[in-house]
């Protein structure tokens, strides 16, 4: 297994609901290192910069809009297999779906629905290397 790096983003909502200090723990108690932090309000040019693969989807601007309606915390992330055992602790895209699947998963209990869920995390090496270098500049990360 490889050391690799992750991006979470913790979205308006659940930046909204108070748990970015809930979410950052859970993270570090499952022994991920945090590499980088950063709290900032996306533009609707950069949200669409940083979702450019979802283009095409339907719910696309339901998304943009979403993301750039409050602030929003994203970090670095660092561990043994990151990019996918980050994806398993934040559980299914649906986050009614996840209450039904992954009970304890991030999603479950702090997301709402299939889009505002709570937390955005890298999909493969290739998306968690993009969204890293669109977020945060080298010199934010050690
Ligand atoms: P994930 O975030 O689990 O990788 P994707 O890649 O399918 O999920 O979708 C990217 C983001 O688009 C999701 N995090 C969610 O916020 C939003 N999204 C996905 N499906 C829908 C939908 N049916 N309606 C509204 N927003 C959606």
């Amino acid at each position: 297994m490889a050391v690799e790096r992750t991006l979470v983003i913790v979205k308006p909502d659940a930046f909204e609901k108070g748990a970015v200090g809930k979410i950052i723990d859970r993270f570090i108690q499952e022994g991920f290192q945090l590499k980088a932090l950063k709290m900032f309000k996306f533009t609707t040019e950069q949200a669409e910069g940083f979702y450019y693969v979802h283009k095409d989807r339907p719910f696309f601007q339901e998304l943009v809009e979403f993301m750039t309606s409050g602030p929003v915390v994203a970090m670095v992330l660092e561990g043994e297999n990151a990019i996918k055992r980050v994806r398993e602790i934040i559980g299914p895209t649906d986050s009614e779906e996840a209450r039904r699947v992954a009970p304890n998963s991030i999603r479950a209990l702090f997301g709402t629905d299939k889009g505002k869920n709570a937390v955005h995390a890298s999909d493969s090496p290739e998306s968690a290397k993009y969204e890293i270098s669109y977020i945060f500049s080298q010199l934010e990360q050690f």
